[in-house]
């Protein structure tokens, strides 16, 4: 106990905190405590728990924050296949699946929309399967299909950008296995 405790104790023994108290005896209690702010009833290792509590809600809310920035739009479908295109082509360039199996294929452009050749849009088209997709400048697209019943390879292409269809780099080839 220090010198103001003392001193406190000896002015109002029986004096309880709670309880209300003249106007001179409250003031002369504040000028006793040095007119401490709120919180000062708490003890210190409580009021490090308390911090401690709110620091952590603020961190992990942060934290969440951060995490579902990475999830958002830019993030890629897990069951998917990814397949990216380029001015340079296809990558992968191949694909293979299993006869009958739904497949998703998550389709990305790689090029800005300053192309001016296609602005940026590319395409997968398998004409024998009807597959026809299409992606924007930078963005991902997820599409599903049911491969065919029968084993096979069909080529795709895009017939969007850099001389189309006839253009070998934007070929690939989806093999279908038993
Ligand atoms: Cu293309």
């Amino acid at each position: 106990m220090n010198r103001k405790d003392n001193a406190m104790t000896r002015q109002h023994p029986n004096s309880d905190p709670a309880a209300p108290q003249p106007r001179a005896v409250r003031r002369a209690t504040e000028r006793a405590e040095g007119g401490r702010a709120p919180g000062r009833g708490l003890s210190r290792p409580l009021r490090l728990a308390i911090f401690g509590a709110i620091a952590l809600l603020v961190g992990g809310a942060a934290i969440g924050l951060v995490v579902s920035r990475l999830q958002a739009p830019g993030g890629t479908d897990a069951a998917a296949f990814q397949v990216h295109a380029s001015m340079g082509g296809f990558d992968p360039p191949t694909l293979s699946v299993k006869a009958g199996q739904t497949v998703k294929v998550e389709l990305s452009s790689m090029d800005t929309s300053m192309h001016s050749d296609g602005g940026g849009w590319h395409q997968l088209a398998i004409d024998a399967l009807g597959i026809n997709w299409k992606v924007g400048p930078e963005a991902s697209k997820v599409f599903e299909f049911t491969a065919p019943a029968t084993a096979g390879t069909y080529s795709w292409y895009c017939d969007i950008c850099c001389g189309g269809k006839a253009n070998p780099s934007m070929q690939g080839k989806l093999t279908v296995t038993a």
